[in-house]
């Protein structure tokens, strides 16, 4: 396979792209960069949209969340439209004049989707923006990228996933280190850290990413969603639990056993389940 790819749009929305590489690869794009790609609630919905398709599409085995130019990844929640009481978009729920808290419905569809998703991160990775690659399962920084949390400066925190999965991240001291203090990182300083995976030139990004991406697509689709869930569940607690135990069931159905039991009650007769081995 090819490291450079030719990229086709599947659905047109106003602050996302989604498209498809046509070899397996879903890229997800925030495109506001008079933003710095800030979302807002428009942004998250089609967002949610975009992943759910990347999901549902059997085609797609590895998914990539970037933002739009070499200026930024994402800059967290546009505070130009932050209410009183969350962000004000253009929907229901804000034409009764009530904001919505909703980056954390977005950060658990990307911990849940049972495929890899890479943040390919170029520029700012900050506020909101930081905890969305932080929740993806790899990053690939650019050598422009720099990692923050603005929370205390800006009247914000993220207690979820923003601090606990930080700092079994990147230990303790440094993520209170990140979010006490408000500092940016560099690349080199966060691949240090353990936050990414790989820094490369900024013209070499996408390339490198592909490159992953391919390198994914060889493996076994089943061990790699069995693997993500696994590196999850212990944080999900029971939620944890569920995914894995639904993904042994899937495997289960997948059974003659299993089979046999749909069967004998389809067929109204008592199920034969002697020739399946008591396994030690
Ligand atoms: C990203 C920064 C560092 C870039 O600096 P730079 O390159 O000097 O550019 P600027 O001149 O500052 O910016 C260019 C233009 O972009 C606008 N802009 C940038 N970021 C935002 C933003 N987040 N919202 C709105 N506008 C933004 C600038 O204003 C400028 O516009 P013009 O040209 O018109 O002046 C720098 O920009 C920066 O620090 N940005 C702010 C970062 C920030 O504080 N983000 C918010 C942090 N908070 C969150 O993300 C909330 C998270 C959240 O949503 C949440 C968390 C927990 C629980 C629930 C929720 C929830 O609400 O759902």
């Amino acid at each position: 396979m090819s490291d450079s790819v030719k990229w086709s749009s599947v659905k047109s929305y106003k602050d996302i792209r989604y498209e498809v590489s046509g070899d397996g690869i879903a890229k997800i794009t925030i495109a506001r960069p008079e933003v710095r790609n800030a979302f807002r609630p428009q942004t998250l919905f089609e967002l949610e949209d975009a992943f759910r398709l990347a999901r549902d599409d059997i085609s797609v085995g590895v998914v990539i969340l970037t933002g739009e130019g070499p200026l930024a990844f994402c800059s967290g929640g546009d505070q130009r439209i932050r209410g009183d009481d969350g962000y004000i978009g253009s929907d229901e729920v804000a034409r009764h004049g009530v904001g919505r808290l909703n980056v954390l419905d977005l950060q658990v569809q990307i911990r849940r989707l049972p495929k890899p998703v890479i943040a390919m991160v170029a520029g700012y990775a900050i506020g909101g923006g930081h905890v969305l690659h932080l929740v993806c399962d790899l990053t690939i920084a650019a050598d422009n990228a720099r990692f923050g949390q603005t929370g205390p400066r800006v009247g914000s925190f993220d207690g979820g996933y923003g601090a606990g999965l930080l700092a079994r991240t990147i230990g303790l001291k440094r993520a209170k280190e990140i979010w006490f203090l408000c500092r940016q990182y560099d690349a080199q300083q966060a691949y240090e850290w353990g936050l990414v995976n790989a820094v490369v030139p900024l013209e070499k990004l996408e390339e490198e990413t592909i490159k992953w991406a391919h390198e994914m697509l060889e493996l076994s689709p089943i061990a790699l969603r069995m693997l993500k869930a696994s590196f999850n569940a212990a944080d999900e607690g029971l939620a944890g639990v569920q995914q894995l135990a639904g993904d042994a069931t899937m495997l289960f159905y997948m059974s003659e056993e299993a089979q046999e039991g749909r069967d004998a009650y389809v067929q109204k007769r008592r199920p034969d389940f002697s020739k399946f081995p008591r396994r030690p």
